[in-house]
């Protein structure tokens, strides 16, 4: 028997299949910069097949095995050329009916030609959910978990170019969106499943030594005439950084030593002194960092629009700039009728207009992180965000695994947005249970987001203790702020518990009611009693804020939700798969009673 012939046969065996394409993981290690960056983009036409039985690495495909030793040509199962296209980035979901509820792999194919270029090259995939396995000219390149953050591969030594004997690339890609209990979020989620490459997949083209990682923000000790920096090379080099702000008069050196520098700039350094960025007048800065070699040659500039401004708390203040500020919030996922998880700017556009309109300052984007243009958005649209990984209800909290994945992804979504002024929090979780093993997997989490950013808050949205009707989660000694999830006078049907639980806790920190909500269906009237009509959302919101605006450590709140999101668990004629807790219905044409009484509360609180 051939080689080939052997390897297309281990299909009907036994064989741990998966096993041998789990080495190779890219991780936040793996990042590059990007700010600034040229890309050569792969969005655009892309053959796929659905591939229920993970036939694509059971059978091995990207070898392309279609001859044997011999030279006789193999049957085989696929034939990429041949198979149908599909625009990425897309969720397959919405591609066709028959995908909607898919859960499994995809394979997609894509051929391309590549200039011949000394620099090294990187193939980059903004989002795929949730394990992705890439395969290039015939061999298995490596593979990336989680299903919300951005992803590397170093493609250099693989790739071929316009006038090589081949000359073309060989790209295929799969794609398993599978629900596990040991992935992170689990399989019980109160949201959709999109399945795909989602977000933008592309070539990063960068000298072989070039600058990896560039942070900068405001330094936190209250001056607010201080700027920190600390950037990254891809190889222990020795040389400078440039660092340019020029609206600041501010042109810096920073020697290197062993790859990385690090520096606090002072206001003598600057010509003009830093405006900062706030909510009201979000001033962004044009900043530019070159490296250059020992030999004087300019290597590699990158690029960025950066926000200056501070967030601390004090006591239960949350302080911005030096001022108490209260967070007048919303949540959102990142969903859209038409395009699930895969927006366009215009509709992420709408989402910070929609929050603005409805008075806020602040928005919860919950429960992953979402596209990073959506940070990008609310810096210049001035609006704080917090920024969620998807450790989501039950974890599995004792397995080393899943938290080396959780941590992964934190570090994946710090390393993308720490230059975002907007985003304010990193949140760490969701309504967790408060378990031994919870309390160290996320404290863990929490020390983490602690050390790598000193520069903004950590937080969890946590439940109150339902015995003891407080606040009393054992995680608050490791965060800023406590988010509260609560939802009194619709899952806990009392109301008149919540001022007993307001009354019975008292914080050290600020709380942020992270949720509360009701369900609502567009056009469903009733009294207010009546659970699922608008009259019962608005009053739920009416009591809510009247309450909450008297309780004196409660600086924030995020209600639950912007608009109604689809969700295979609700199955009620009042929810048909959509969780009905939307201010707005789904395709955010119908504003319910409920965001007209968020929107006159927040007037009030801006007017106070
Ligand atoms: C929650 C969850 C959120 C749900 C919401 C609900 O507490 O954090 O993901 O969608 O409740 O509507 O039940």
């Amino acid at each position: 028997m051939s080689k080939v012939e052997k390897e297309y046969l281990w299909d009907i065996h036994l064989e741990d299949h998966t096993s041998p394409y789990e080495g190779k993981q890219a991780t936040n290690k793996d990042m590059i910069f990007m700010g600034g960056r040229e890309v050569i983009s792969l969005n655009g036409d892309w053959k796929y097949a659905v591939d229920q039985y993970e036939s694509c690495i059971r059978q091995k495909w990207f070898k392309e095995g279609y001859y044997d030793d011999k030279g006789f040509s193999l049957p085989v199962d696929f034939s990429f050329e041949q198979w149908p296209t599909m625009k990425l980035p897309v969720c397959w979901n919405v591609v066709s009916p028959e995908y909607r509820l898919y859960e499994g792999t995809f394979v997609y194919f894509k051929e391309f030609v590549l200039n011949r270029t000394d620099n090294d090259l990187f193939l980059r995939i903004g989002g795929a959910n949730y394990v992705t396995r890439v395969f290039l000219n015939g061999e298995y390149i490596g593979m990336h978990r989680g299903g919300s953050t951005p992803f590397f591969f170093n493609i250099t030594d693989i790739v071929r170019f316009k006038g090589d004997e081949k000359s073309s690339n060989r790209l295929l890609i799969a794609v398993d969106d599978t629900r596990k209990p040991t992935q992170v979020p689990m399989d019980n989620t109160d949201w959709f499943n999109y399945g795909g490459i989602y977000r933008d997949i592309e070539i990063v083209e960068v000298p072989r030594i070039h600058i990896k990682d560039f942070r900068i923000g405001l330094v936190r000790d209250g001056s607010f005439d201080k700027i920190s920096v600390n950037a990254r090379l891809s190889y222990p080099a020795e040389g400078k950084f440039v660092l340019k702000i020029a609206d600041l008069g501010l042109e810096k050196e920073l020697d290197i030593n062993e790859g990385s520098a690090e520096a606090v700039i002072i206001r003598d350094e600057m010509k003009n002194d830093i405006e900062l960025w706030s909510t009201e007048n979000p001033r962004l800065y044009d900043c530019e960092l070159t490296y250059i070699d020992t030999a004087g040659r300019e290597l590699d500039t990158v690029r960025d629009r950066v926000g200056f401004r501070e967030i601390r708390v004090e006591g239960t203040d949350i302080i911005l700039n030096g001022k108490s500020v209260f967070l007048r919030g919303i949540s959102c996922h990142e969903e859209s009728v038409v395009n699930g998880k895969a927006l366009t700017e215009d509709e992420r556009i709408e989402n910070i207009r929609l929050a603005k309109e409805l008075g806020c300052n602040f928005m919860r984007i919950a429960h992953y992180p979402h596209h990073e243009n959506m940070a990008k958005l609310a810096d210049e649209m001035g609006i704080m965000l917090w920024e969620e990984i998807p450790v989501y209800w039950a974890i599995r909290f004792e397995r080393e695994e899943t938290y080396q994945d959780a941590e992964n992804q934190l570090l994946e979504l710090i390393g993308r947005d720490y230059n975002r002024a907007s985003v304010i929090v990193w949140s760490i979780g969701n309504e967790n249970a408060d378990t031994d093993e919870r309390l160290k997997f996320m404290s863990r989490l929490a020390a983490t987001a602690h050390r790598e950013d000193k520069t903004r808050l950590v937080s969890a949205a946590c439940l109150v203790d339902a015995q003891e009707l407080r606040i009393s989660d054992r995680l608050a000694d490791h965060l800023d702020l406590i988010g509260i999830n609560e939802y009194c006078g619709w899952y806990t049907p009392d109301f008149n518990l919540l001022p007993g639980i307001m009354k019975n806790s008292s914080p050290d920190k600020p709380v942020i009611i992270t949720e509360f909500g009701a369900d609502a269906l567009t056009g469903y009237h009733g009294k207010v009693d009546e659970k699922g009509c608008e009259e019962c959302q608005a009053d739920v919101y009416e009591k809510q804020t009247s309450l909450l605006e008297t309780v004196s450590f409660v600086k924030g709140m995020t209600p639950w939700i912007l608009y109604d999101f689809r969700c295979p668990r609700r199955t009620s004629y009042i929810q048909k798969y959509y969780n009905r807790k939307g201010l707005l219905n789904e395709d955010k044409t119908y504003k319910k009673p409920a965001f007209y009484v968020l929107q006159n509360f927040y007037k009030k609180l801006m007017n106070k």
